[in-house]
């Protein structure tokens, strides 16, 4: 198998014909916003990240690694800023980097007992995920958030449990700038 791709280090696009490309629409993160009146009035069509990557080998595969750049479009639902839908790993133990490229935003941790706390994310910071913490990038600046990121391709993904649950924690605009506050369980 070709295991050879290249990225734009400026624009952090990758280029092959391996790269795989994903993108989230508004409507699909429905859940995870906490205005969903200010949801509701936003273009539930418009992308708000994208995905480029590269997985050599078939996902579930013990020690191989994938590579991905993600591309998380800056804006608002309501006081809250865009953001990815986050996830644990479906193997709970294991580890990522992100690693940023252009923008600036926050990356949320929180782990198994519900406890978050947020890390700052600009260009040249190198994030690492530590395994049994979900995360989450939330874009708080005015232009996209560009990180790569690399992971174990047994790694897998839990996205249900965010979906059931969500984070603990919300990344919101107070007095013009971010503030990640306890989220109300009403
Ligand atoms: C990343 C994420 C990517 C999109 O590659 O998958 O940023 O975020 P969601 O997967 O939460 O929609 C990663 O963490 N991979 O494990
Ligand atoms: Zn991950």
């Amino acid at each position: 198998m070709n295991s050879i791709i290249h990225i734009d280090w400026n624009t952090g696009r990758l280029f092959g014909p391996q790269v795989q490309h994903s993108e989230k629409k508004l409507k699909e993160l429905a859940h995870i916003f906490h205005d969903q009146t200010a949801f509701s009035a936003l273009p539930g069509d418009d992308v708000i990240y994208r995905v480029d990557s590269f997985k050599p080998v078939t996902a579930g595969t013990e020690g191989g690694l994938f590579w991905g750049t993600t591309f998380l479009e800056p804006g608002k639902v309501g006081d809250e800023y865009f953001m990815t839908a986050g996830h644990f790993h479906h193997v709970r133990n294991r580890a990522e980097y992100y690693a940023v490229i252009e923008g600036e935003g926050a990356l949320l941790l929180m782990d198994e007992s519900g406890k978050t706390h947020a890390e700052a994310m600009q260009k040249g910071s190198i994030n690492y995920i530590p395994g049994y913490m979900a995360h989450r990038a939330v874009n708080t600046g005015n232009v996209p958030l560009v990180f790569v990121a690399s992971w174990p391709s047994d790694a897998g993904y839990d996205y249900e449990t965010i979906a059931h649950d969500g984070f603990s924690a919300l990344m919101v605009e107070r007095d013009g700038k971010p503030a990640l506050i306890e989220r109300s369980r009403a």
